[in-house]
């Protein structure tokens, strides 16, 4: 019939315009806000959701959505967000055009690291050149969230734009750390200002500002131009958020906003989920909400998959210890390699190789791989970073002056325990 001849030609000429993008993920920066967790990886490196790295989700979107080449831009403390690239993600093997490349900061134009966002992607012109994609999608590598970029795409070609950006709608209070933007009643974007003291509010909507999430698709000759534009100018910072896209506004170019709603990928009746995880606080609760019964994130969806790269792991093991102890974990996510040996976990996230030993306690806890909680040890609210050996006996979470001594805890009373603080940073 017709209306399905008609979806049909839609679907495809979808398929074309993702087949003709390439992915260009920022994953330099160090995300400074998570403290210790991320002294010595980049923050698209962190390890999320039990099994996973942050960048294994923007990575995911953009193989369900058809875009199969990709570059990560690669800064700061990189060996092992490469390394988990390499192990990972080597499936996009350039057999049927598909890649990822690994893109280093290399003075490839001069003799400086990426600069700002948009100098990472200059820097890396002639690698874009000799692809000649018709799009360029430029996405952060260090957000949680499930999103369909054809969508965007579509978006993007219906409105015979020069430049799309995604946005969503954050309370008022919380947008000075995005652009926030205006909008007219064709979504054309009309003002942008980047991390502005005083957000605007969305029109009849006095708590929420219209907010950028960072995910920008550009024609490619008009981005070249753009680039090249702002390479010259020597009062700009090179950022597409600080210089680009305000720039862009103020010419004039056909700059629209989709709506994420418009472009998210969740479960029916579910709702959008995106997620920043740029603090150990917001880290520690995107965790935990997982340990909900119904989570907004859905990690169990065969349509949208997240892939990783993960070991080869013998099943999570509960032991019966020494006749009395129950060895359990109830309403949390237990790994592969973990052994809960008479021990008791509730509401906590154990990643891979975690082995908890006797009498031991964790509550609302995320314990990232290859750790060994003591005997008697009782934890509470805590992020453990990988590679710690917790001693018998250690209690945090209880007091957070104590605690606060050796330990990094927020102001919510999160406690995050990385090796260099137990003394163990030889384990490595
Ligand atoms: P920020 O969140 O402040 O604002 P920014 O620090 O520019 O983002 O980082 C964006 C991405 O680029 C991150 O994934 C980061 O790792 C990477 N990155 C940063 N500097 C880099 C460099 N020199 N080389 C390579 N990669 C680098 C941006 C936008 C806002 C928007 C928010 C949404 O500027 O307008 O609202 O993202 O989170
Ligand atoms: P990840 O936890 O991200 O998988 P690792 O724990 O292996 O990775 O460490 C990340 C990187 O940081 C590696 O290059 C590792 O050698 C380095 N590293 C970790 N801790 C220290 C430390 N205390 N001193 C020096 N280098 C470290």
């Amino acid at each position: 019939s017709q209306p399905q001849e008609k979806s049909q030609e839609k679907s495809r000429y979808v398929s074309l315009m993702t087949k003709n993008t390439y992915a260009m993920v920022l994953a330099g920066g160090r995300g400074s806000r998570l403290h210790q967790l991320t002294d010595w990886r980049a923050k698209p490196a962190v390890p999320f959701g039990g099994k996973f790295r942050i960048v294994d989700f923007v990575l995911s979107n953009c193989v369900n959505s058809g875009i199969r080449r990709i570059g990560v831009a690669t800064q700061y403390k990189s060996h092992s967000l490469i390394r988990h690239i390499q192990r990972g993600w080597s499936f996009l093997n350039g057999k049927f055009g598909e890649f990822i490349d690994i893109l280093p900061a290399q003075q490839r134009i001069d003799e400086e690291w990426y600069q700002g966002t948009a100098d990472a992607v200059f820097q890396n012109i002639d690698i874009l050149r000799e692809i000649n994609p018709e799009y360029v999608l430029i996405l952060a590598g260090d957000h949680v969230y499930k999103m369909d970029y054809g969508k965007m795409l579509a978006f993007h070609a219906d409105n015979q734009a020069d430049m799309t950006v995604a946005c969503i709608q954050v309370p008022i209070e919380e947008a000075k750390a995005f652009g926030v933007m205006g909008v007219d009643a064709n979504s054309r974007v009309v003002n942008f200002t980047e991390k502005p003291d005083n957000p605007s509010p969305m029109p009849g909507k006095s708590d929420t500002a219209l907010c950028s999430m960072g995910i920008y698709i550009f024609n490619t000759r008009f981005l070249y131009e753009q680039l090249m534009r702002d390479a010259d100018d020597s009062h700009s910072s090179h950022d597409f958020g600080k210089d680009i896209i305000p720039h862009l506004v103020k010419s004039n170019y056909r700059v629209f906003a989709q709506s994420f709603d418009d472009s998210c990928v969740k479960p029916e009746g579910g709702v959008p989920y995106w997620r920043d995880v740029g603090t150990i606080d917001s880290y520690w609760e995107a965790n935990m909400e997982l340990t909900k019964i119904v989570p907004d994130l859905n990690m169990y969806d065969q349509e949208w998959p997240i892939w990783t790269y993960q070991e080869q792991l013998p099943p999570a093991k509960f032991i019966f210890n020494e006749g009395e102890r129950r060895g359990q974990a109830l309403d949390s996510l237990v790994s592969g390699g973990c052994i809960i040996s008479g021990a008791t976990v509730v509401n906590s996230l154990l990643f891979s190789d975690v082995v908890v030993h006797s009498y031991a306690t964790v509550e609302e806890s995320v314990i990232l791989p290859n750790v060994s909680i003591g005997r008697n040890a009782v934890l509470k609210r805590v992020v453990v970073d990988k590679g710690c050996i917790i001693p018998d006996g250690l209690v945090v979470g209880v007091n957070h002056e104590d605690d606060a001594k050796r330990f990094f805890v927020t102001s919510r009373g999160i406690t995050l325990i990385t090796p260099d603080m137990l003394g163990q940073q030889d384990i490595h």
